[in-house]
């Protein structure tokens, strides 16, 4: 008999494993969660996606579905009704396509320098990602959130919302500020006060203190990290460990 139920295959830090929870949530879809050592992948992440070989994995009824904005979409359209991610409008459908790609392309690739630069080429970096903001920042003229009035397509795919301000206070500067970008600025804070954003980001926290994870996720040798301290502290940590930039995209060291 087939498989049946919703899994998650995922990893706490991933930006990219995040959207795929936030869309479940918001569409109110229960589902497991099976968290994967990415120094150590399992053999069902590697029988479920054998191409790619990345989280985040959708497994539906034992049908395996990869990369984070297709499981997105995938979501939106095998629950209907209720909360919609996508919008109505072909047209809208074809504009946030388009801007979540400019942002996964362009922005999200400007981020990764930043984590990794100092000095001037840090500050040169920093203007380059305000630069692109900017121009993603016109989508949300006269907008509560990029969807409209409520969390879309477009704010699920613009991950930063949740990890930039870990890593703006590991590497000490900031990105998106009210002077800088404050329609961006204004949609973080409302992003992640939105309770299906909080919960899935405060579970993935909560897994962070699983012993199995290491600080440096391409050497499964060294020992797992001790637990982390409480909220500021434990931010600059959780940084300082796993910034995104090495975890996730070209950036990572293979
Ligand atoms: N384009 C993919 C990227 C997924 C991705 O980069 N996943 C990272 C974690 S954030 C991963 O699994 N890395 C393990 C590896 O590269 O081996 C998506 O959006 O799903």
């Amino acid at each position: 008999m087939a498989e049946k139920g919703v899994k998650v295959f995922g990893m706490w830090a991933s930006p990219m494993v995040i959207r795929v929870e936030w869309a479940l949530r918001l569409k109110g879809v229960e589902y497991e969660y099976v968290d994967e050592d990415l120094a150590n992948k399992s053999t069902n992440l590697l029988r479920y996606n054998p191409v790619t070989k990345k989280v985040p994995v959708l497994v539906h009824d034992g049908k395996p579905i990869a990369e984070s904005t297709i499981i997105v979409e995938y979501i939106d359209e095998a629950w209907k009704g209720g909360y919609s991610i996508m919008p109505a409008d072909p047209y809208e459908r074809a504009q946030a396509r388009f801007w979540a790609r400019f942002a996964e392309e362009k922005c999200n690739a400007a981020l990764y320098p930043i984590f990794t630069a100092t000095g001037e080429a840090q500050r040169k970096a920093v203007h380059e990602a305000q630069q692109c903001f900017k121009t993603l920042e016109t989508v949300l003229e006269g907008k509560k959130f990029f969807g409209g009035d409520a969390v879309g397509y477009l704010d699920i795919v613009v991950w930063y919302v949740h990890w930039l301000p870990v890593t703006e206070e590991v590497i000490g500067t900031s990105v998106v500020t009210d002077k800088e970008l404050p329609l961006m600025k204004a949609l973080f804070d409302r992003f992640l006060a939105v309770d299906a954003v909080k919960m899935a980001w405060a579970q993935a926290l909560k897994r962070r203190k699983r012993p199995r994870l290491h600080p440096n996720p391409t050497s499964p040798s060294l020992p797992p990290s001790p637990p982390l301290p409480s909220h500021k502290s434990q931010r600059s940590r959780l940084g300082a460990l796993l910034p995104p930039a090495r975890l996730c995209g070209e950036a990572r060291t293979r």
